[in-house]
This record gives C-alpha cells, structure tokens and sequence, in this order.
C-alpha cells in the first residue's frame, strides 16, 4: 500500500464492492461485476461522479491494492473467515435483516456478533476517513455500516456525511428489541443527511431517536445536542447540530432498460423463452433473491390454489420463478430453499403434465439481458413481498414495458408501493384477495392495462436512480458541516412530510 494513499472529493461506503473476486475451477481470479439493488442502483452515480468506492470483495481472508474498474476507483477492505460469519452472516443478515423486516423470521442476538459489527465497521470508517479529501463527502450505504457515520465524524469533523438506508426502518416497537439500539441509533446520528425508503421509515427512525435519546425532532430535522460553541441554539437554548432524516425513494438506471428491451434480440429471446413455455395464454414472473421477506411462497401458495381450483390450468398459465441464490450459509436461508422447493416440487407434481409444467424454477442468477426478456415474455409480474424496502425488480420490469402492456402486482408492504399506486397493490398474508387480484390481472383487457402501465411507466422513467442520486446528494450540499445549521425550515407542511423533492 502507497505511504500516502490518493484522497477523493466523493467517496461511497458499502458493504460489498461493485464487483466481485471470482476464483475459477482451474484457481485463476478475475474481477467481475456483481449482481444486486444496491450495485444496480449506485453504479451509474459513481461514473458520474468519478468517485473512489470502499467495500469488501466478496472473499474472506485475502488483502488487495485498490484499483480502477470501468471507471470506478476501487477501494478492498479485507475481511477475515470469522468477521464474514460475525459482522455479515451473523449480526447483518441473521440480526438486523429480520428485526428490520418486521421480525418475518426471528433475529439471534449475540454479543460476539455486535462486537465484530463494531470492529468492522471501525474498519471501513478509518479506510473512508483516509481516502477522503479536505472537506469532501461521504456517502454511507446500508444497514451493515450503521455505526460507520459516527466514526467518521469524530475521525473527519470536515467532511461532509451521508446516510442511506436501503431496507426498512422498523418501528419502535420492534426496533426496541435490540440490545444496541442505542449505539445504532447514535451511529447514524453522525451523518448530515440520513436517507430512507418511504416516509413511514423516516419517522420510524425520528421517534426512534425522541424516545431512546431524548432529542427534539421538527419533521424532518433531527437537533443533535453538541459540545461547539459555533453551533447555533435549538428552541431549548442548547447547541445543536441538525441532521435531516428524511425518505429518498431509491430508482433504477430506467434508460439502460429500455435499451435493453429495444433489441432485437432480447426480443427475439422473449419470444423463445414463451415458445420453450409451450406459449401458455399467461405467463407470470416472478425474480427475487432467494430471501423470506420476498413473499414466494405465498406467490407459490397462491398460485396453486387457483390451479387447484380450476380457476386457472396448466395449459394457459405457467409461473416462472427466478429465485437467485442468496446468504446460502444463513440456517434460515438453507430452511426457506427446501421449503420453496418442496412447494415447487409439490405444485408440479399434482398440476403438470407431460407438456406443461405448472411452476418453471430457477434458483440461478441471470446476465441482465435474460432479465429483461423474461420480464418482457411476462404478462404478469408478481411482487408479493412481506417487506420490502424498495424492490427495484417492480421498477425493472415497468421500465421494459415499452409496449405499454403486462401487468404489476404489487404488495403494498413493498416500498415501491408507495409511488406505484397504478399497479394492482395487494396484500401477501391474504391469499384469497391475492389470488383474486391475480385473477383480475388474468382477465384484465388490454386497454386498462394500457392505461396503468402508462401511468407506472412515467413515474419510473421520470424518477430514474440519477434523479434519486441528485436529490440525495443536493440535500447533502445543503447541510454541509459549518453551514448545516442554515435558516430554520420551512415550519413542517404536508409536501415536508411526503419527501417534497424526492417523491
Ligand atoms: C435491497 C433491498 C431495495 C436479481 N436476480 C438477478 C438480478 N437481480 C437484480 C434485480 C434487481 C436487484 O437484483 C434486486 O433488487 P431488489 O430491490 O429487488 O431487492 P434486494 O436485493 O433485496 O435489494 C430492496 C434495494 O436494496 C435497493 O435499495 O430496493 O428493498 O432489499 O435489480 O434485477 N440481476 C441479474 N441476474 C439475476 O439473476 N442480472
């Protein structure tokens, strides 16, 4: 590693780099770009920005140089065997996912697991605080780096911090559960601008800070007593630094979609892949990671009942589900892949026949391409998610619609509900009304859906993931530290409580 390592005006912090470390069977390595919302999401925003990226490569154990990919410059921060079974599988994905996903399975509570956390993100925090140049910013990602902001502002008082949540932020009620939620909520506190999903989020998190910290909130400022004598006075006569805390509704690179869906031969493989289905009337989708927050089974469940009942046949309706490989070492994960595919395995056993298979299974992952001619061979794309804090995949799947035709059903526990009020919203734990709506998206004519999917498409192509970006980083520019504290907002209004700028 260089003596003084380069500095950057703009630097993003996430868990994962935007590519991967991949070790082939015959042990040669290469660096390939990695799957998922947060990298679909924030790709773009990195080359415009030519910015530096800090992040794990994916691999346990093993230390690298940075390096420039496809513009980005790439920041590795190693971890070893034991903090990826700690700090990630563990509090991560076995302690945080579930708690901030309405508890849908159990979260496990270990100190050992916390501690790691704690370390690691220590990790990233000094990496960032290096790397980062006078006055510049930071830009925090996710719910793995929570106490990241905090670290950064005592280690970097000059620079400029961002925080942005990309999952739920739960409610109190549920949030009060964890043994560190104090120290959680303190961590974020550190950053100028907190960024979530839906407004619900937002305030989820401001009365999380009322109650645990005792600190005055005026929608959407957060007032963080401070020890500077500088600092301007909050209504109660004390120092204050002001955090806004406030919901950015993440989007997708729609343009680069729509490209994709223009070529002929993503066309062409729409068409194969409905011919290779044996062209039933009706072809559903679904594409998720292989996660129990997403709602399969109850897409699964509901599915094969309307095939039990004869509401639906094999010969004109097929499910595909793509269901790509997800925290495949998490027990919980291991549990949900056999439940899935018993339920597939069942449902294909009672309803398929030799030339119609009833539910069409795919645990892989795809290149983007195949993406969008399934989502363009789809009539109906199925989001039943029991918590989801965006779900880009709703987005994807409107953005290729240039055809102006296929139908959304969405579940409202989606924060993409939120804005996609034209698609058909439901509620996955009602299996009757799920699958009457599915019936209602069967049977829909072609002209309402013309009219929905128009309305859905204008949302997601004028609210693209650069628009988002923007909005953040513009809010960012706002608060920067020495002039955070401008001119008392605007007392808080509606358009204040629903985001303004960023819905
Ligand atoms: C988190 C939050 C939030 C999936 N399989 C393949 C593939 N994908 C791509 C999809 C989509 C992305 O991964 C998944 O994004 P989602 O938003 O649906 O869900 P999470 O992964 O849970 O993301 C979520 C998001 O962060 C962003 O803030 O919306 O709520 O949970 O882009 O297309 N892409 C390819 N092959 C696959 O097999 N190429």
């Amino acid at each position: 590693m260089p003596d003084t390592p380069a500095r950057y005006g703009f630097v993003v912090v996430s868990n994962r780099l935007p590519v991967d470390r991949v070790v082939a069977d015959d042990g040669s390595a290469s660096w390939q770009h990695s799957p998922g919302g947060l990298v679909t999401a924030l790709e773009p925003v990195m080359k415009a920005n030519d910015g530096a990226w800090v992040g794990w490569a994916g691999q346990p154990d093993l230390e690298f140089e940075p390096f420039e990919a496809d513009g980005i410059e790439i920041v590795p921060v190693p971890l070893s065997a034991d903090e990826v079974q700690r700090y990630y599988e563990g509090f991560s994905n076995d302690t945080l996912w579930p708690l901030y996903h309405d508890v849908i399975a159990a979260p496990t509570y270990h100190r050992v697991w916390w501690e790691s956390y704690v370390q690691v993100n220590q990790r990233f925090a000094d990496r960032a605080a290096e790397i980062t140049e006078e006055g510049g910013t930071i830009w925090v990602q996710d719910y793995q780096l929570q106490l990241v902001p905090k670290m950064l502002r005592e280690a970097r008082p000059d620079v400029t911090i961002g925080f942005f949540n990309h999952i739920p932020f739960p409610p109190l009620g549920i949030f009060s559960q964890l043994p560190w939620r104090q120290q959680i909520v303190e961590g974020l506190l550190g950053a100028d601008v907190i960024g979530f999903q839906r407004a619900d989020d937002a305030s989820n998190f401001s009365r999380a800070v009322r109650h645990l910290l005792g600190y005055s909130t005026t929608r959407p400022y957060i007032e963080v007593p401070v020890d500077d004598e500088s600092a301007p006075v909050s209504r109660r006569g004390t120092k204050v630094r002001r955090v806004l805390a406030k919901h950015f509704p993440i989007s997708i690179d729609a343009a680069s979609y729509e490209e994709l869906a223009a070529r002929p031969d993503v066309q062409a493989r729409a068409r194969e892949i409905r011919e290779g289905l044996g062209n039933p009337k009706t072809i559903m989708l679904g594409v998720d990671r292989l996660d129990y927050t997403k709602g399969i089974r109850h897409r699964m469940k509901a599915f094969g009942e309307l095939l039990a009942d004869g509401r639906l046949s094999v010969e004109d309706a097929t499910l595909v589900q793509v269901a790509s490989p997800s925290r495949e070492r998490v027990e919980t994960y291991k549990q949900l892949r056999d439940e899935i595919e018993l339920t597939v395995g069942r449902v294909n056993g009672d309803y398929g026949t030799m030339s119609h298979t009833a539910i069409s299974y795919h645990h892989h992952g795809y290149p983007r391409e195949e993406m969008v001619a399934l989502y363009l061979a789809a009539d109906i794309m199925l989001v039943t998610a029991l918590r989801d804090g965006m779900n880009l995949v709703a987005k994807e799947y409107v953005a290729v619609r240039r055809d102006n035709d296929g139908v959304l059903v969405l579940s409202e526990f989606a924060g993409a509900a939120d804005e996609l009020k034209s698609a058909l919203l439901i509620n996955p734990h009602d299996i009757g009304g799920l699958k009457n709506t599915i019936m209602r998206a069967v049977e829909m004519p072609k002209r309402d859906r013309t009219t929905r999917m128009r309305a859905l498409r204008r949302r997601v192509l004028e609210n693209d993931v650069a628009k988002w970006s923007a909005s953040f980083l513009q809010a960012l520019e706002n608060v920067r530290p020495g002039q955070q504290i401008t001119p008392a907002p605007a007392p808080a209004s509606a358009s204040d409580a629903t985001g303004g700028d960023a819905s």
